[in-house]
C-alpha cells in the first residue's frame, strides 16, 4: 500500500496539538506521579493518558499500522515489517514535573524499518520540529538548513553530567577531555528536544548513553532531512526496537566525536 505521508502527518500533528493542549491543561492540576526503574525515573498520569490518546486514534484510523510507545503500546512487537508508529508521550518526564516546561510530544512514523515522518513537539515553547523523509526538515513554517562543519573547539554539546560522573577512565579520549575542548556544553534533560536543536543547529552534538527508539526515531528522521549524521557508537545505524547508545553531530564533528564514545558501551541510569 502507497501511504500518502503529507496526509498521515496533517493528522498526526492535529492529534498531537489536543494533546499538548491536555499536558497543558494538567499543569494547572495535581498530578499522581509514581516511580518506574529508580527513584529518579519518573512516571505521571499523563504520560499513560497521552500515549492511550495517540495509540487510540491511531488505531481507529489506521488499523493496519502497528504502535510502539514508552509506556504501555507495542511490547510484543519484534518486527519492523510494516508501518509502525513510536510515540513518546511526554519526553523530559522529570523537566515536566518539576519546571513544567522543557517537554515534549515525540511521534515517528516508519515503514519497513525506514523513518518517514518525525515530529517533535516543544509543547510550552509552541515549537514544532517536523519532517517527512525526501522532504525537508522544518521548525514550525521555517526549512531548517543543511548542516554546515564546525570544529570540536567551536561546538556545543547537548550531554547529560551523569554520564561524565559515571565515566572512570580520564586520559586524552575520555568524555571530560571532549567536554574540556569544546565550546561548552548543554544538558536540557528532553532527548527528543535535544536531537530537534541538532537538526536546526542550536547545538553542534548531542550525546547519549542510553536511550530508547521513542526518544530518538522522530530525532532521526529530522536529523537524515538536515544532513547531520546520528549513529550508536560503534557508528552503526540506530536500532529502531531496542535501546542504544546515540551521537548526533554535524558530518565532520560527527567523524571527531566517534573517537571520543567508541570504546563506550553505554551505561544505565
Ligand atoms: P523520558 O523523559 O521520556 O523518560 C533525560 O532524562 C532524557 O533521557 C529524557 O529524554 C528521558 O526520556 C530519557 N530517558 C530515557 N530513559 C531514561 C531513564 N531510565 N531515566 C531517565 N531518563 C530517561
Ligand atoms: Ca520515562
Ligand atoms: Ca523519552
Ligand atoms: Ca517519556
Amino acid at each position: 500500500m502507497n501511504e500518502n505521508w503529507q496526509e498521515v502527518k496533517n493528522v498526526a500533528e492535529k492529534w498531537v496539538e489536543e494533546a499538548g493542549k491536555m499536558l497543558k491543561e494538567s499543569l494547572h492540576e495535581s498530578l499522581d506521579i509514581q516511580t518506574k526503574s529508580n527513584p529518579n525515573d519518573l512516571v505521571t498520569e499523563m504520560d499513560y493518558k497521552i500515549e492511550r490518546f495517540l495509540t487510540e486514534h491511531i488505531e481507529k484510523r489506521y488499523p493496519q499500522h502497528k504502535t510502539i510507545g514508552e509506556e504501555e503500546a507495542g511490547q510484543h512487537i519484534g518486527s519492523t515489517d510494516g508501518v509502525i508508529w513510536i510515540i513518546d508521550p511526554i519526553d523530559g518526564t522529570t523537566n515536566f514535573v518539576h519546571q513544567k516546561y522543557n517537554f515534549a510530544i515525540s511521534v515517528a512514523v516508519i515503514k519497513d524499518g525506514v523513518g518517514k515522518i518525525g515530529i517533535i513537539y516543544n509543547v510550552m515553547q509552541d515549537e514544532w520540529f517536523t519532517a517527512i523523509e525526501g522532504d525537508g526538515a522544518y521548525l514550525n513554517e521555517k526549512k531548517l538548513p543543511v548542516a554546515t562543519p564546525v570544529n570540536l573547539r567551536q561546538a556545543i554539546i547537548g550531554l547529560n553530567g551523569r554520564w561524565l560522573a559515571r565515566e572512570k577512565q580520564t586520559d586524552e579520549k575520555s568524555l571530560h577531555e571532549l567536554v574540556r575542548k569544546s565550546r561548552s556544553v548543554r544538558s536540557y534533560g528532553t532527548a527528543a528536544i535535544e536531537l530537534a536543536f541538532v537538526a536546526c543547529g542550536r547545538l553542534d552534538s548531542y550525546i547519549n548513553f542510553r536511550l530508547s527508539p521513542w526518544d530518538y526515531a522522530a530525532g532521526l528522521v529530522l536529523l537524515k532531512e538536515t544532513g547531520m549524521v546520528v549513529t550508536d557508537f560503534q557508528s552503526q545505524n540506530p536500532p529502531l526496537l531496542q535501546q542504544s547508545t546515540i551521537l548526533a553531530a554535524r558530518p565532520e564533528l560527527h567523524e571527531e566525536l566517534l573517537s571520543y564514545v567508541y570504546n563506550h558501551k553505554g551505561f544505565d541510569y
